[in-house]
């Protein structure tokens, strides 16, 4: 196993992989820009380094410095986190060449996932279904038009670079075909550098559904069921749950299945969740894969007992799993809500210090927190402040926990989005399962989903 390990991320992910270092006896280096200096991942680390300045360009996704870092505190390995440095496939690379173990896929796989077009194109060829489309980069507006009116029409087209619901757009008719394709592919062009287009059919009111997947680097891989994540609002993530309320068992198993194939045929290692759409027919379809512990890990390890940032560790330290498929449990209902720093009125960020932070504590509450009473919340980074995730013997048990649980958080001096979130919750379509990704539209009146 590593010694030594450097986490480069802040915030709650950066605290939660220091727990489980200290759990398994591994050292931990943190790196901090400027106005982390005082972070709670800085206290918790064994040592820790600045990086530079406070945007994240100046610091957290400096890969020299990084890197010098990692090499003057000796650490044998680097947990990226998710978001900043934890999908580029550069930083993995680099981490390779400099012989330190990266905690994730290799570079490759991470490269070839970014592609949305090569993601597509690999799961279609491992017989994993995808959205009724194109699997190539289209050449022109003539060319979308010609495979829309195969496909019929509304038709998503989506930059390849794209992901995460950035440069996608959806055409109704092939009157706006010839706009539409032109214009995404100069936003593509310029935000990421890659104008490289593709389309499929719109699936109509989908449910987002992923499922967890573990992969060791001796050919064994497993699937820890699924996470429904359809309540989200503008591409950000309000509620996860697990499990979903829509699938029946044979469903589950089908896409558990599929999402082994998926990462088996690229020789994906590592933890990765593979996303699919949904739709009212219960048919599944490929959408996404991230290389990356997510955020909404902590609902799949409350569900199954395991903890993923001890696996992820173990597979990187080139362990073999220590269980197969049959041994992975499921128990209960366990829900996560994403909780910001943001005025729950206009959804803007709301910087500021926290005079008062007090969390309630209870059978089935669980806290991943990236601020503490008297914590500054600074305009830099992602708003998150914390996540609250329950666990309940069944989902009504879940909800109520859920519901008593942020009644009783205290947050003094900012703004957040809980009355959001507790509306969210208290909604009579959250409680009978009605939750699709037009839930914030539907029942949010003004609030779209775009
Ligand atoms: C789609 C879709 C419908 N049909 N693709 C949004 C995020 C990005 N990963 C892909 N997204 C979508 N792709 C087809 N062919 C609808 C969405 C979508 C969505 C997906 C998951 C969760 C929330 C969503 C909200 C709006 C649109």
């Amino acid at each position: 196993m590593f010694k030594k390990i450097l986490i480069a991320n802040r915030g709650e992910i950066a605290a939660r992989v220091i727990r489980t270092c200290k759990s398994l006896g591994i050292a931990t280096v943190s790196i901090y820009s400027k106005v982390d200096k005082e972070a709670p991942h800085v206290k918790m680390a064994d040592e820790a380094y600045e990086v530079g300045n406070p945007k994240v360009t100046d610091s957290y996704l400096k890969i020299d410095k990084i890197l010098d870092i990692a090499r003057l505190s000796k650490a044998d390995a680097i947990h990226p986190g998710y978001g900043l440095l934890s999908e580029n496939a550069e930083f993995a690379r680099r981490c390779e060449e400099a012989g330190i173990v990266f905690i994730g896929p290799s570079a490759d796989v991470i490269a070839r996932m970014g592609s949305k077009i090569e993601a597509r194109y690999s799961m279609e060829q491992a017989g994993v279904p995808v959205v009724p489309g194109i699997s190539c980069a289209l050449a022109d507006a003539e060319e979308a038009a010609q495979a829309a009116s195969r496909i019929g029409y509304p038709v998503m087209l989506k930059a390849s670079a794209g992901g995460g619901g950035i440069g996608m757009l959806i055409v109704y008719n092939e009157s706006e075909m010839k706009q539409a394709f032109e214009g995404n592919q100069k936003r593509a062009s310029n935000f990421f550098g890659d104008g490289a287009m593709y389309l499929e059919k719109v699936v109509e009111n989908p449910r987002h559904i992923e499922i967890q997947i573990l992969a060791d680097s001796h050919g064994n891989t497993v699937y820890l069921w699924e996470r429904e994540c359809s309540i989200q609002r503008r591409h950000q993530k309000v509620v996860e749950e697990a499990p979903s309320t829509f699938l029946d068992e044979l469903m589950r198993s089908k896409m558990g299945e599929a999402a082994v194939r998926a990462a088996q045929s690229i020789g994906y290692r590592n933890a990765g969740t593979i996303e699919f759409l949904v739709d009212g027919n219960k048919n599944f379809y490929f959408l996404e894969m991230n290389t990356r512990l997510q955020v909404e890990h902590t609902i799949t390890e409350e569900i199954t007992g395991l903890d993923l940032v001890a696996e992820q560790l173990r597979i990187a330290a080139g362990h073999s799993l220590n269980f197969g498929q049959s041994d992975v449990t499921r128990d209960g209902h366990a829900i996560e809500v994403r909780i910001y720093a943001e005025d729950p009125k206009t959804f803007f960020p709301s910087p500021g210090v926290i005079s008062k932070f007090a969390i309630p504590e209870g059978d089935g509450i669980r806290h991943e927190l990236a601020v503490h009473d008297g914590s500054m919340v600074t305009p830099f980074y992602d708003p998150m402040i914390a996540k609250l995730i329950v666990k309940g013997k069944d989902r009504d048990e879940a909800i109520d926990r859920i519901q008593e649980a942020l009644a009783d958080y205290q947050v003094e001096g900012i703004k957040t989005n809980i009355p959001m979130l507790q509306e969210v919750i208290a909604h009579p379509a959250f409680r009978s399962g009605d939750t699709t990704t037009s839930f914030v539209a539907k029942y949010f009146n003004g609030e779209d989903m775009t």
